[in-house]
């Protein structure tokens, strides 16, 4: 009994973050850090597992062999595919108390674009048992929203978390697939990810971003490894499944990216936060949402946000749970929607942040989501479960209508906002645009539809329809669009098409398409201006 009472007050100051296994950096992971170089690209290795040899050999071309052996260097990693990303890498080094130095002396690199300490990324969620149930859906008008539109299995969000349960009853019918991989062993869509059918685990390089059972706290606390679990749920649980939650996003996807070991030393915190964004980039994602972060702006994590941004994705982070005014990141870089936490009473929660980078307010205190344990559901508190609600939020919004771009998105998740300052008179232009109204911000959508709805009439049209073989479609190119893709109801992406600038007609055969209905799409970059259905005989 008493080896009991000791190990489980072990995980208990764990939970809590008090110990570490961490010796010398309290806010990074000892023993590592980034650096990025510029320059030829064509010189980095393909493999992404470096060989012996190929580590070696990388050492030599980064010129850091005499660094390896001076601080100890156990690993050299690069995880990372987006272009803009690709020249950074992670060390791993022996010579813990070395990191300043080291950091120094990868400056002095002649390609060197920074170098920089690894921050540990904590989940912003407390554990919570109050119990009452999604109190939350009234607040924020969900259920008028729905009445606007459902969710669209086309619509992705990537949770970047410390693991997603892709197998809980409640999540598995929303998991992305990726319908260009097959189980083989080989990268098939050659995105750099082999198998990677349901997300993707950067921590630990595989395919299965499920909880591991094998951790040693695993059976002391039903809080480690289901962070991500619970986040998921609140985006885009199964809605209307007559099993445990709804979810805001009701029919999008989610994109699980696990960014914990399997054996971490720090349980609620990420080893590769910027990685699993890398990750959501090549999967394609429409939002990103980041329910952790640091009180460090670090280059890599900046750098990843940026890339995404690049991508017309829309990154969605949990301001912090330190109940100040500190800027957390990534959710204080520009460009994030910073998610800050209310009550039911619409009162900022004790422990959210609040600050002048705060974009929006959403219910955080006392959200029932799914947890991984008996595949059941529990009550968490933080800005971490504010944040998937609103990134499930904007998951819905862009399932209204495929032509939105991301600033219109962005424009009416804030013009939507009901104004909290009266009943939190000391926050007042620390909580954003206010707290979300999902009806609200759908209704400004209708609104800018209904103004557009005769703009592009007669450009974009094709013919016949019904069609059987062959299918002609014309379009005026003034506006820069980059491509039409054929999908089919369910949204799945059966074609793509490339355009060129002027008026055209082109020819597509569809000879391979079953009889049904399908959707034309006609595109700039992510954004689908313009749809128009079409009948396969
Ligand atoms: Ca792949
Ligand atoms: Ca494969
Ligand atoms: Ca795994
Ligand atoms: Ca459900």
């Amino acid at each position: 009994m008493r080896f009991h009472f000791f190990v489980i007050v072990i995980a208990f100051l764990l939970l809590k973050n008090t110990v570490y296994s961490q010796t010398v950096e309290k806010e990074f992971w000892d023993g590592t850090v980034y650096f990025k170089i510029k320059g030829n690209q064509s010189q980095i290795p393909k493999e992404w597992d470096l060989t012996k040899d190929g580590y070696d050999g990388l050492l030599r071309d980064l010129q850091i062999s005499d660094l390896a052996r001076a601080y100890g260097f156990t690993a050299i990693e690069k995880h990372f595919r987006t272009p803009a990303l690709q020249g950074i890498y992670k060390i791993h080094f022996s010579e813990i108390n070395k990191a300043d130095l080291l950091i120094r002396d990868l400056y002095k690199l002649p390609n060197i674009v920074y170098a920089c300490k690894a921050p540990i990324h904590h989940l912003f969620s407390i554990p919570n048992d109050v119990s009452v149930n999604q109190w939350y859906m009234n607040l924020i008008q969900a259920y008028d929203a729905w009445n606007i539109t459902h969710g669209k299995a086309y619509v992705k969000v990537a949770i970047i978390d410390d693991e997603v349960k892709i197998s809980h009853p409640d999540l598995t019918a929303m998991i992305y697939t990726n319908t260009l991989e097959t189980l083989d062993g080989i990268d098939n869509d050659g995105n750099g990810y082999v198998d990677d059918i349901h997300g993707w685990d950067v921590s630990d390089n595989d395919n299965n971003p499920e909880p591991p059972a094998s951790h040693w706290m695993y059976s002391f606390s039903d809080q480690i490894f289901s962070h991500g679990t619970h986040c998921a749920g609140i985006a885009a649980a199964t809605t209307n499944n007559g099993t445990g939650i709804a979810s805001i996003g009701y029919g999008i996807s989610i994109i699980p990216v696990k960014c914990a070991k399997d054996n971490t030393s720090i349980p609620l915190a990420l080893d590769a936060g910027p990685e699993g964004i890398d990750y959501a980039i090549a999967a394609g994602a429409d939002i990103i949402s980041l329910s952790w972060g640091s009180a460090t702006n670090d280059s890599v994590t900046a750098d990843a946000v940026n890339a995404a941004l690049a991508h017309d994705i829309i990154v969605v982070a949990a301001a912090g749970n330190n109940g100040d005014t500190v800027l957390m990141y990534p959710a204080s870089i520009n460009g994030v929607i910073s998610v800050g936490s209310v009550s039911r009473y619409d009162s900022i929660s004790s422990f959210s942040e609040r600050n002048h980078k705060v974009t929006v307010m959403a219910p955080g205190d006392s959200i029932w989501s799914c947890m991984r344990k008996n595949n059941g559901y529990m009550y968490q508190d933080g800005t971490s479960m504010a944040c998937p609600m609103v990134a499930g939020l904007l998951g819905l919004m862009k399932s209204l209508d495929t032509s939105f771009t991301t600033t219109q998105l962005k424009n009416c998740l804030l013009a939507g906002c009901d104004n909290i300052d009266a009943i939190n008179p000391t926050a007042v232009n620390m909580m954003g645009a206010g707290r979300i109204n999902a009806y609200k911000s759908l209704s400004c959508l209708q609104t800018i539809l209904n103004e557009s709805s005769k703009k592009n009439d007669n450009k974009f049209y094709c013919f016949p329809n019904p069609a059987s073989d062959k299918l002609f479609i014309s379009y005026d190119n003034q506006m820069f669009f980059t491509h039409i893709e054929i999908v089919d109801l369910m949204g799945r992406l059966l074609k793509t098409i490339p355009l060129s600038a002027g008026v055209n007609t082109i020819e597509v055969n569809i000879n391979s398409l079953s009889a049904g209905v399908y959707l034309l799409g006609l595109n700039k970059n992510k954004s689908r201006v313009v749809m128009q259905k079409f009948i396969k005989q």
